[in-house]
């Protein structure tokens, strides 16, 4: 398997992480964000998004950091599996992890934040604002849904990691960089204090990969 990724990008992170749990022996391929090698024609070839992480396995090119790594659930089931094998508990997982990466992420991305101070002028002072705001939003609901459900465990969904997991250290990764007051989430520093304690979450840290 080769990945297309950047160290400093929460959604191959959370790639790296789903990798690591399975046990999954990975090549990666380090596509620079600050270079701009995510726009050039031959990464637009494997992601016409211009993203990053993309996953190459033989013939398949994937892309959607959540798509991926269900993907690597239904193609290799004899791997540790990173959902619930009931359907309230996927459910439940989905909705933890897509809170993170399709209401918080989006909103925060290189791309937003280029936007913000390219084209309408926002300072530094007003980027962090407007980072930390969404954080603040997104995470003040899932500290809710975490102290609320009686299936929160270790981890967001019991005592196992799941997406919902995957998804959650790198944002808190994240939050810290820009300097969020993680002490409003007890339950979110927990399991992430928590999942810091596996190899699969600390091997994947941005500082670790290649061209940090
Ligand atoms: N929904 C996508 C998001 C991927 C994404 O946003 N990747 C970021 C890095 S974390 C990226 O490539 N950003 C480039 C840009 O914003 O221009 C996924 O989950 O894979």
């Amino acid at each position: 398997m080769i990945l297309f990724d950047y160290c400093r990008s929460s959604a191959a992170y959370r790639v790296r992480i789903a990798l690591n749990l399975k046990q999954m022996p990975y090549e990666q391929v380090p596509v620079s964000l600050l270079a701009g090698e995510h726009v050039a024609a031959e990464h637009l070839g494997r992601n016409p998004q211009g993203f990053v992480p993309a996953l190459q396995d033989g013939k398949a090119m994937l892309t959607q950091s959540l798509a991926i790594c269900e993907y690597l659930d239904d193609a290799y089931p004899q791997t540790q599996q990173l959902m619930p094998a009931d359907a309230v508990g996927k459910a439940k997982v989905r909705a933890m992890a897509q809170l993170i990466a399709c209401d918080i992420h989006p909103v925060n991305n290189l791309r937003m934040l280029k936007y913000l101070v390219a084209e309408l002028g926002a300072s530094d002072e007003q980027k962090t604002t407007w980072y930390q705001h969404w954080i603040y939003k997104g995470f003040d609901a899932l500290e809710q849904m975490l102290a609320d459900s009686d299936t929160t465990g270790d981890f967001c969904y019991g005592d196992q990691p799941t997406l919902a997991d995957l998804c959650l250290v790198p944002q808190v990764f994240n939050a810290n960089r820009f300097k969020c007051d993680m002490s409003r989430y007890p339950n979110i520093v927990r399991i992430n204090d928590n999942c810091l304690k596996a190899k699969a979450f600390t091997d994947a840290h941005p500082d670790l990969q290649p061209g940090a």
